[in-house]
């Protein structure tokens, strides 16, 4: 496998509206990242992926983009923003951004234009078609923030337009050659600033089945998922390829994508030796538990389970290239909180959860919190409910028959929120975040769970990620843990998560997913203890006792 400069790198989710805001209007911004840099050095961090800051209405919190040359002004200037390169810079820190190109903001100017005159270049960009009352609709997609994909163009009564996600997000024509390039012609401007790559939004999306036909549906409101129109879609290879070497390859860009629904012989394509992408997240376990009804039909995972699809996911990127691994992102709930058993969640529990995750093969992806131990909202405030997501989720349930206390419940789960509240600096007013009125409420654990307190307690959940990364990025078992391979180890043993990393050293990582003890054989004597949750381990001539969510890390 050819070494690239990010293979060795311990990534970072910036979630900017919630990370630190330095002017008090409740709104985090480039200027608060730029002050926390040397914090994120000393976490380890050598790539940052900042949620959009281009500038935009945030109907969906900056995933609809108004003009991609633009930072927003609630975030900042492009001055911030070249300062914040170049400082990131200094420190060996790479910059990505995210990259929304399946659509637009309505208030783009493609979408103006396109709204002036249909049947003009820009009518050309977007999906427009004829319409009158009473017709059917070209397909019976469901948007995925609730109901038909086909909204009514502004200014006529006779034509709609076509929108995977909010109807304020119109989706692009990725089957128009010029609007292909005019988004190339963006993504190259950002690289030559200096940009070191993108998070790469919703790109299984670009490619449609066309013409547009319907597909069965899948709940009483007679419409489709989207997920049955991507199964059958075909050549979104072809708009990959063509992205990649007219843009990525030759700047040699860090490229991850963000992909629910490849299709399963795709791995290759998409993230091998000349991939379309450097790495996509790996969702298996993300999607544990989901059903097409909705969310208030979705499950948590059990810890078996979980084992199980990341075994899976490992499996299968072997010999292929490098999953992004995350536990969680801004669109789902705290990792602790999802996959913790409920009344489990502890320190303990915490950094074994974190410490499976970040030493798996793959590039490891920190979302902004995680590395304290945030947790889900603890208790129902407008903010659960207030996000495209849940909105429609809470619905949905109430369609469904749940009653409004049981659909609560459900959303307070799910709700995108729950990995959007602000980030947990200290004790003092608004957790340290901002000193006016936050944007979304910090959470009420704040007190108990942030990075002051953390910084100052050896034990913290926080000073066990440090070790983590630096076991990673910076210790003498670094290429093992990078290039090495992974092979469960006693996968049928329920409820231990352990795999040997397999190197120039033979490292045994071990995770007791449950409040019991319970004993695992040695498959080789210990060399060295690199890393424990616990002060001690109870370790005989070929077996270890581990404690409740002990988490170890052998050299065997
Ligand atoms: O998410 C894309 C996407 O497919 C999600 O709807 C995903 O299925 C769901 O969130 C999983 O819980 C991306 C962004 O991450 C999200 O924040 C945006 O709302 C969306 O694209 C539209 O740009």
């Amino acid at each position: 496998m050819k070494k690239k400069w990010w293979h060795g790198k311990v990534a970072y989710q910036i979630y900017p509206k919630s990370f630190l805001d330095t002017t008090g209007n409740g709104i985090g911004d480039l200027r608060g990242i730029l002050q926390k840099l040397d914090y994120l050095k000393d976490l380890g961090i050598g790539i940052l992926w900042l949620s959009p800051i281009y500038c935009s209405p945030l109907v969906d919190q900056g995933y609809d983009i108004s003009d991609y040359y633009n930072i927003d002004p609630l975030f900042g200037t492009m001055d911030d923003f070249n300062e914040l390169l170049e400082e990131a810079k200094k420190r060996d820190i790479a910059i990505l951004m995210d990259l929304v190109i399946n659509h637009c903001s309505d208030e783009h100017e493609w979408f103006k234009k396109a709204c002036a005159d249909p049947d003009g270049k820009y009518g050309q960009y977007f999906y427009i078609r004829d319409w009158h009352e009473g017709e059917p609709l070209p397909c019976n997609w469901r948007s995925y923030f609730g109901g038909s994909c086909w909204e009514p163009l502004p200014g006529h009564p006779d034509k709609i337009y076509l929108h995977l996600f909010h109807k304020r997000q119109p989706d692009l024509n990725w089957e128009n050659p010029d609007l292909r390039a005019e988004l190339y012609q963006m993504i190259n401007w950002w690289l030559d600033k200096g940009l070191a790559g993108f998070r790469i939004d919703a790109i299984i999306n670009i490619k449609k089945v066309l013409p547009f036909r319907d597909f069965p549906a899948d709940r009483e409101d007679g419409l489709s998922s989207i997920d049955h129109m991507l199964a059958a879609a075909d050549g979104i290879g072809d708009f990959l390829k063509e992205m990649a070497e007219n843009s990525f390859y030759s700047h040699d860009a860090f490229t991850v994508g963000e992909v629910f629904n490849a299709k399963d012989d795709a791995l290759a394509d998409f993230i091998g030796e000349n991939g379309y992408f450097s790495s996509m997240f790996d969702f298996k376990e993300t999607i544990l538990g989901r059903t097409p009804l909705g969310i208030y039909d979705w499950s948590r995972p059990t810890p078996e389970q979980y084992k199980t699809a990341v075994f899976e996911a490992q499996r299968e990127m072997a010999n292929i290239g490098f999953y992004s691994n995350i536990i969680e992102n801004h669109d789902q709930p705290r990792g602790v909180s999802h996959y913790l058993p409920d009344g489990e969640i502890n320190e303990t529990s915490k950094k074994m959860l974190g410490g499976l995750s970040l030493l798996s093969r793959g590039l490891p992806f920190i979302y902004q919190g995680q590395e304290i131990g945030m947790e889900n909202i603890h208790s129902w405030n407008k903010s659960a409910t207030d996000e495209l997501g849940a909105k429609d989720g809470f619905k949905v349930a109430l369609e469904a028959g749940l009653t409004r206390e049981e659909a609560l419940e459900k959303m307070m789960h799910y709700s995108r929120n729950n990995t959007r509240t602000p980030f947990q600096w200290d004790a003092t007013k608004n957790a340290g975040f901002s000193s006016g009125t936050p944007w979304l409420p910090v959470n009420s654990d704040y007190a108990a769970i942030n990075l002051a307190e953390q910084q100052s307690r050896p034990d913290s959940v926080f000073q066990f990620y440090r070790k983590l990364t630096h076991l990673r990025t910076a210790s003498p078992y670094r290429d093992t843990f990078v290039y090495g391979t992974f092979t469960p180890y006693l996968a049928e043993q329920k409820n231990l998560f352990a795999y040997l990393r397999e190197g120039e050293q033979t490292i045994l990582v071990a995770g007791n997913f449950q409040n019991e003890p319970q004993t695992m054989k040695l498959p080789a004597k210990i060399k060295a203890v690199l890393l424990n949750n616990l002060p001690e381990i109870g370790a005989l001539e070929n077996e270890v006792r581990l404690e409740g969510y002990q988490f170890v890390v052998l050299e065997v």
